[in-house]
């Protein structure tokens, strides 16, 4: 019997097969949780459609969580079609392109603004409209993604850095708001993946080679070690964890030298 039978989750952030919203969803299936997942647009919408057939997801409707009216018809026919929820999975981040390649020193106000809207205050929104669907089922937990440069200054991180840091803030401040309601909010930070997000950053292979040589695990991370480390967190194995930043990333974060 799977980690997460019985329990429905709510996977935001699946853009194609590579993205690790979908190693998550994939994994939440395959320990017998239902999934719903969300799409971003008309174009995601044709990815994103078969990955969910492929598994028995769910596909409950648009989610641009810049828009309320869309966070707000989510969780209503989340409500209708489940009554409840018990897990949530948050993998949505943006950062202007040139704002990823240029000095940090010259972010636009209106770059940073937006990066910061969509990166961590959706992570808010959306644990706001949870929240009375996972009281409902007596608790629940929220698993956000984070990234190294949050914490450490990374060469063109740059805003994405100080959007992460303000998100794992968020989840700490989430976890002490929702810890009443036996909600819990983690964040899980990844090492460098191959996906969407990273296929559009310069020297994204050097730097991910740089982590394999000098990682204690000297390797790369798989998709699917996120995948496994989500559920957990999602599930009751990890009903003790709240507030916290869980690295996996072959261990690259803790090597001094
Ligand atoms: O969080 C991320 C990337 C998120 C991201 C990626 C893009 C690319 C295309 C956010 N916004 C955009 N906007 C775009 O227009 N990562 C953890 C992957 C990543 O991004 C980096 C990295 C790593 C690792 C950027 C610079 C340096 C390292």
């Amino acid at each position: 019997m799977g980690i997460a039978e019985g329990r429905r989750a709510l996977v935001i952030g699946v853009a194609n097969e590579k993205s690790l919203a979908w190693a998550i969803a994939r994994e939440l299936r395959a320990q017998g949780a239902e999934v719903a997942l969300t799409y971003q647009g008309a174009m995601l919408e044709k990815r994103v459609r078969p990955l969910a057939e492929q598994v028995g997801a769910s596909v409950i409707g648009e989610l641009d969580v810049t828009r309320d009216d869309q966070i707000d018809a989510v969780f209503a026919k989340l409500r209708e079609t489940w009554g409840g929820l018990d897990m949530m999975v948050h993998a949505v981040a943006f950062a202007e392109r040139e704002d990823l390649r240029e000095r940090f020193l010259n972010v636009s106000r209106q770059g940073f603004l937006r990066s910061l809207e969509i990166s961590a205050y959706s992570l808010v929104a959306l644990a706001r409209a949870a929240e009375p669907l996972m009281q409902a089922r007596g608790g629940g937990s929220i698993l956000t993604l984070s990234y190294l440069g949050a914490v450490r200054a990374v060469p063109n991180y740059n805003v994405m850095g100080v959007a992460k840091a303000a998100l794992e803030a968020c989840v700490r401040y989430l976890a002490l708001d929702l810890g009443p309601s036996n909600i819990r909010v983690n964040a899980l930070s990844a090492g460098p993946a191959r996906t969407l997000s990273s296929s559009a950053i310069r020297d994204y292979y050097t730097m991910a080679h740089e982590v394999e040589k000098r990682a204690p695990l000297r390797r790369g991370m798989e998709t699917e070690e996120v995948g496994r480390m989500a559920a957990a967190m999602l599930s009751e194995l990890a009903s003790g964890v709240t507030g916290q930043t869980v690295y996996v990333d072959v261990g690259y974060s803790i090597v001094g030298f």
